[in-house]
């Protein structure tokens, strides 16, 4: 039955109305709506069918159509629209208790409140103040809803939450001796930040299963154990949720519990359109199930290529997939090498040798060293003396160890006022110039889109790190714009970088996609302050596949040979 569904979305639809700041009884209209769907007692499914739906006071043609519309799809195109049309960020403010849609429609028009970020710094002013109906004591109570919103939605970076998850299927085996255990939901997507972790085990006798797993050490509390599913909270507040099904139904539970709900809801859609219907428990024809086993089984039936789960986002994976037009993913094999890595001339902790050595047991075939520049005192930034002792080790390096190359490198600051740490004829020296920002992060999106473009115009820049800056959980992105940044890189050559490092992952996954659309090229690096740090990079490919990208968008997927030419021509 959909009928909390169809009220959600349009109860949904009337906050954002309400925020737009349209007229009240369109924004009536929709609430009337939602309420009356929310308490039917039959199916809303059977009253459209029959035509019984239209008796119903409150409920017009237009809003039938809108019924069908999410029965057949699985979406309703007004509620798209609308939710389009506002900032992202705004329907997130929704979930702040204390704070209407008026009021944040309000915040949005006065103060261009987008995000609990900016929410924040506008409740701090005084102007806030000035708001009809805003009185300190107001201001207080929202204050008060946020710190209860980030206390319950703290997600964690998947960097954090991976080696448990991985971990806790590992202790799992061995204590059931079942092999078919997997992590799903946004951990086996590859998502940067997770809410929880989902794990599926397959077994036709899951009561063992369910105790062996409510008695792994590492839990703390178990919220809730039934015959085929338990939750259980972990250290840090985590959770994790366990289910087990027969292996009829494997392959769609997989699916189902590895989402994301977008894309679970478009496929659904898709059944229904060829007549069947899809759910955790197998694509069924009528009574019958057609398949279930596996993920490829039920995909194929739908006349699906495999999608990949990094993919999974409703991000036309779907369409594509139908037409048999998704590309060949990068893989953590293809990559040859990590372009951005400290060593303990710097910040870092590890020698330049101990890299040589980690980065040859990976199986690359070049790494380079990328320190700090001269202006970075808190991370020792290199000074040009330096820079150069250090360029003689690593020849010294390349002496010693055979079959890696290490290329020289620097990661040189872009100075607040657009100018590198270091001149051209040392910049000119190096194998691998990486350019980033570190400082003026509050500068305005002109001043910092003009310092990283002067970086990507000076021919010896090779990539740029970290293009935004974002620090997950502690730093929102600068103010950059990246459209423009990426029109100049694909321009001149310059790549972006993907950072791997599990707070940063910085391009993200959208915007690397975009850019490989504008023609630029990424490199996936790692950043990393210590040898134990570089298996990062496969968080980088994952992102890099979330973006769609394929080993021909990924500089560090070049053999030495056509790496250094490509760099030689910058
Ligand atoms: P998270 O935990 O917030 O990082 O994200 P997910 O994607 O792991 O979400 P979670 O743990 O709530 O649920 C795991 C998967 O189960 C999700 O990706 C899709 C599926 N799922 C859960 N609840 C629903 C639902 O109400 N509707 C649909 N269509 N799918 C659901
Ligand atoms: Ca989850
Ligand atoms: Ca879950
Ligand atoms: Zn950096």
């Amino acid at each position: 039955m959909k009928n909390q569904e169809i009220a959600d979305i349009f109860g949904r639809l009337a906050d954002i109305l309400e925020i737009r700041g349209e007229e009240f009884f369109r924004v009536n209209t929709y609430r009337k709506v939602a309420r009356i769907i929310e308490d039917l007692s039959a199916d809303v499914a059977d009253l459209v069918e029959s035509g019984e739906i239209l008796d119903i006071r409150g409920i017009g043609k237009g809003t039938v159509a809108g019924i069908e519309e999410y029965l057949e799809t699985g979406g309703m195109r007004r509620y798209e629209e609308a939710r389009k049309s506002i900032p992202k960020g705004l329907a997130e403010l929704l979930s702040v208790p204390g704070l209407g849609p008026k009021t944040i429609g309000l915040l949005w028009r006065e103060f261009d409140v987008k995000s609990i970020k900016s929410l924040k710094r506008t409740l701090r002013g005084k102007k806030i103040l000035e708001l009809p109906g805003m009185g300190p004591k107001k201001v207080e109570n929202i204050e008060a809803g946020i710190r209860v919103y980030e206390s319950r939605s703290g997600r964690l970076t998947l960097g954090t939450v991976l080696p448990a998850a991985l971990a806790t299927v590992a202790e799992l085996r061995v204590a059931t001796g079942i092999d078919e255990i997997e992590v799903a939901g946004s951990i086996r997507r590859w998502r940067e930040t997770i809410g929880d972790i989902d794990i599926l085990a397959l077994s036709s006798k899951p009561a063992p299963v369910i105790k062996a797993f409510t008695e792994l050490p590492r839990v703390v509390e178990v919220l809730a154990a039934g015959t085929t599913k338990a939750s259980v909270r972990v250290s840090d507040g985590l959770q994790m949720d366990l289910r087990v099904v027969p292996p009829s139904v494997y392959g769609a539970a997989l699916m189902y519990f590895t989402g994301s709900q977008a894309h679970n809801v478009r496929l659904r859609g898709l059944a229904q359109s060829k007549g069947l219907k899809l759910s955790e428990y197998g694509l069924f024809k009528g009574e019958r199930r057609i398949a279930g086993r596996t993920e490829e089984g039920v995909q194929k039936k739908l006349g699906l290529e495999f999608i990949a789960p990094e993919l999974r986002e409703d991000r036309g994976e779907v369409e594509a997939a139908l037409t048999g037009e998704l590309p060949g993913l990068v893989e953590l094999g293809d990559i040859r090498g990590d372009l951005h890595v400290h060593s303990n001339y710097s910040d870092g902790h590890s020698t330049i040798e101990e890299v040589a050595r980690a980065a040859k047991a990976r199986g690359y075939m070049y790494v380079s060293i990328n320190d700090h520049s001269r202006s970075l005192g808190v991370a020792h930034g290199l000074t040009i003396e330096r820079l150069l002792e250090q360029e003689e080790e690593i020849a010294r390096v390349n002496q010693r160890v055979k079959g890696i190359t290490v290329l020289s490198g620097t990661e040189v600051d872009i100075l607040s006022d657009g100018s590198l740490d270091f001149p051209d004829d040392c910049l000119e020296r190096l194998d691998v110039v990486v350019a980033s920002i570190h400082s003026g992060f509050q500068q305005s999106e002109d001043k910092i889109t003009g310092r990283i473009l002067s970086a990507i115009r000076n021919p010896h820049v090779d990539i740029i790190g970290h293009p935004t800056g974002r620090l997950l959980g502690t730093r929102p992105a600068y103010d950059v714009d990246l459209e423009v940044v990426m029109a100049a890189a694909a321009d001149t050559g310059t790549a972006l970088e993907i950072n791997a490092y599990h707070e940063r992952l910085d391009l993200n996954d959208i915007n690397a996609r975009r850019a490989v659309e504008m023609g630029v090229r990424v490199a996936i690096s790692t950043d990393s302050h210590h040898v134990d740090q570089m298996w990062a990079m496969e968080l980088g490919v994952r992102t890099a596949r979330r973006g769609w990208l394929t080993s021909a968008n990924i500089l560090n997927a070049l053999t030495t040979k056509a790496l250094l030419k490509v760099l030689s021509r910058t």
